[in-house]
């Protein structure tokens, strides 16, 4: 069996695939092309064109990571080959923790209190109660739906929202267009962990963002196709460093969105020009919610492979759902 592995710490993986599977020839895409050419698995994260073209002999595709939008997106891709994406993996728990520090982040006041700091104001506000802050989870995946169970178990109200009907313990769940309108109406935070496919690209737009009550702030760990960002800049109201925003209301709080955790972003890196960094209201990381774990990614791949060498089917990704 011929791995090739593409990512950027690709020789990290070398070693341990090399290590688990020792009877496999294990190469990275840096390896001399006669070197590399006639694989039969590929192990990647965002491989380039080129190396689908040169080679003939794939029969599987393991995506080193949740979102296989890059993967299918490339159009070097060969259609057929099954895909098999990482499920989890480890990327759960650091995912939870980002998207608890930014609920948190609104639901005690961090913002407004950042700011008052730039005042040298002390003022204590009001605690707002966990139990009427609605959280709406957009996207019940593998990882989607441990961050909405996780927020429910943390005392909040928590809606989930996925294309298909699901139940999850302790979260309300809603479907389809209409179950997506009704969720909207009753969250102070929106979470959007969907994937990045034809059926949610800018699903978060001027009329999605209308939906929310007042106030309400959207955090995106997820993919950045998923928002329309002109709208996104307009529910937040005009960027004004020293109040926070246009005709402040006290809080520095103009638009009809109160702030955005950032973390995936249409273009990435996210361009110097964009406005999105000069927002006082938006908090921007570099794709950073959940990167992925090596060991617990490791044990996926190996199964996989070795299943793949017995013979056996794997699991693999819907490319006409997109995930
Ligand atoms: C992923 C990611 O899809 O890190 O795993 O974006």
């Amino acid at each position: 069996m011929q791995i090739l592995i593409h990512s950027a710490d690709a020789e990290q993986w070398q070693t341990a695939i090399a290590k688990a599977l020792p009877k496999a020839k294990v190469i990275t895409s840096d390896a001399a092309l006669e070197e590399r050419q006639d694989a039969d698995y590929l192990v990647a994260w965002q491989p380039p064109g080129w190396l689908f073209e040169e080679q003939q002999a794939l029969k599987g595709i393991i995506n080193l990571g949740a979102g296989v939008d890059a993967l299918l997106n490339n159009p070097a891709l060969p259609a057929g080959i099954p895909i098999v994406k990482l499920r989890d993996a480890g990327m759960a728990d650091p995912m939870i923790d980002y998207v608890r520090y930014a609920v948190l982040h609104f639901q005690r006041d961090f913002d407004h209190y950042a700011r008052q700091q730039a005042r040298r104001q002390w003022l204590e506000r009001p605690l707002a109660s966990k139990a009427e802050w609605g959280i709406g989870v957009l996207g019940l995946g593998a990882i989607g739906a441990r961050v909405a169970q996780a927020l429910a178990a943390d005392g909040f109200p928590v809606h989930g929202w996925s294309r298909h009907p699901k139940a999850l313990d302790g979260v309300r769940c809603y479907h389809g267009k209409e179950g997506l309108a009704t969720l909207l109406g009753q969250v102070k935070s929106l979470v959007t962990l969907l994937p990045n496919t034809p059926a949610t690209r800018g699903i978060i737009n001027a009329e999605t963002l209308a939906a929310l009550p007042q106030g309400a702030s959207l955090i995106n760990p997820g993919r950045g196709s998923l928002i329309d960002e002109a709208a996104l800049l307009d529910a937040l109201g005009p960027a004004n460093a020293e109040t926070g925003g246009g005709k402040d209301d006290g809080n520095g709080d103009t638009g009809r969105l109160r702030g955005a955790v950032l973390d995936a972003f249409a273009r990435e890196p996210l361009p110097a020009e964009s406005p999105l960094w000069r927002h006082p209201h938006v908090l921007i990381t570099p794709h950073m919610a959940a990167p992925t774990p090596r060991g617990a990614a490791l044990e996926q791949v190996i199964d996989t492979l070795r299943a793949w060498q017995a013979g056996e089917q794997v699991p693999s990704i819907d490319p006409s759902a997109g995930y």
